[in-house]
């Protein structure tokens, strides 16, 4: 007998998923194709890194006084570009960008949504070929017309409508949620479509690995330091001693924890109280993504999908993995670091 193999898109993919929202416009649909085409631009650029003369800074710092490299631009300006032009979306916050992006034209002032993105994170790894990621997250915009606000933008990332990341490694990957589970496609580059590869992804049930800039020990919280101590302890049972996997990309090491099994670390330090990463277009979707697959993130205390968001670019020390191991994390930082506990 002949096996017969079905290949599905993401576009088949998402339309079908559209079939389950009875009253479903399409809107969603178009902004999330919209995103794939953006990123096989993206990735096209990427994989031609090495050839033409692209790396390298721009000559500008980003809000955050980083110096940008000329990826990070282009991919900024792709994606701005590609979700204007869609008409879907009224608003964007940018990791590249001070302000809200808000679109008044004839195209996108109706857009029902409003999208935080991060380009491309881990961008100083890109002279090194190592990989690097989009991450994107989707909110209803609550303003009723005109362009998108920073208001529309200031949400909890309860209240995400969908998100997702691309992942430009030794294949490119789109992982996306819309709270139905996660499921992940793998660009196929000779026809340039996304195939179902990864359906319903979950975080393994054996997970030993634990994912932290180790460089900055001394100055985490003692919780932390704990926790550390714990994963190398000798507990076959537990699965322990964890192996240490840290690549300094999130979206790289998230997919890497997300199939293999771990937990990611970055907190906030002495200096730094809140961390590095970026709430709202980091932290939160990544969050959105794990939760989804059976796993849990935290700031130690809170989880990241309640916490409030004051300010576009605001940071939050960031825990996430299968439930159970951060739970773990979450009772050594009560234990142990009491007073990093915000209101
Ligand atoms: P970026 O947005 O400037 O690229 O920085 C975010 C990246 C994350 O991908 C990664 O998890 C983290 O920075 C690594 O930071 P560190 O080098 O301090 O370990
Ligand atoms: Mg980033």
């Amino acid at each position: 007998m002949v096996t017969r193999y079905k290949i599905t898109t993401l576009t088949e993919f998402i339309i079908q998923r559209q079939s389950e929202y009875p009253h479903a416009k399409g809107a969603l649909t178009r902004l999330l194709n919209d995103i794939a085409t953006a990123a096989k631009i993206v990735n096209r650029e990427i994989n031609a890194a090495g050839l033409v003369d692209i790396l390298g800074a721009a000559g500008q710092d980003n809000i955050q006084g980083e110096a940008q490299k000329k990826l990070d631009v282009f991919a900024n300006e792709m994606f701005i570009t590609a979700l204007k032009g869609g008409g879907e979306c009224c608003a964007i916050a940018s990791e590249e960008n001070e302000k809200v992006i808000s679109f008044k034209n004839e195209f996108s002032e109706l857009g029902k949504y409003v999208i935080a993105i991060d380009p491309l994170d881990g961008s100083s790894n890109i002279d090194a070929n190592v990989s690097i990621g989009t991450i994107f997250s989707i909110y209803r915009r609550k303003s009723e017309h005109g362009g998108g606000t920073q208001e529309d933008l200031l949400q909890p990332g309860i209240n995400l409508v969908a998100a997702g990341y691309i992942i430009y490694g030794s294949s490119t990957m789109l992982v996306y949620t819309t709270g139905k589970g996660v499921n992940g496609f793998t660009l196929d580059p000779s026809v340039g479509i996304f195939c179902l590869s990864h359906p319903d992804m979950k975080f393994p049930e054996k997970a030993n690995i634990y994912s932290i800039n180790e460089g900055n020990y001394i100055y985490f919280p003692d919780g932390v330091k704990k926790y550390i101590k714990h994963c190398q302890e000798n507990d076959p049972e537990s699965y322990r001693p964890y192996t240490s996997r840290y690549i300094g990309s999130l979206v790289s090491d998230f997919h890497r924890n997300l199939i293999k099994g771990g937990v990611f670390l970055y907190p906030g330090t002495a200096k730094n109280p809140n961390g590095k990463l970026r709430l709202l277009y980091e932290c939160n979707p990544i969050a959105y993504i794990a939760e989804q697959a059976g796993g849990k993130a935290s700031d130690g205390f809170r989880r990241i999908l309640e916490i409030q968001p004051e300010t576009l670019h605001q940071r939050s020390p960031f825990f996430t993995g299968p439930r159970w191991m951060v739970e773990k994390v979450e009772e050594y930082m009560r234990e142990f670091s009491p007073e990093e506990r915000k209101s």
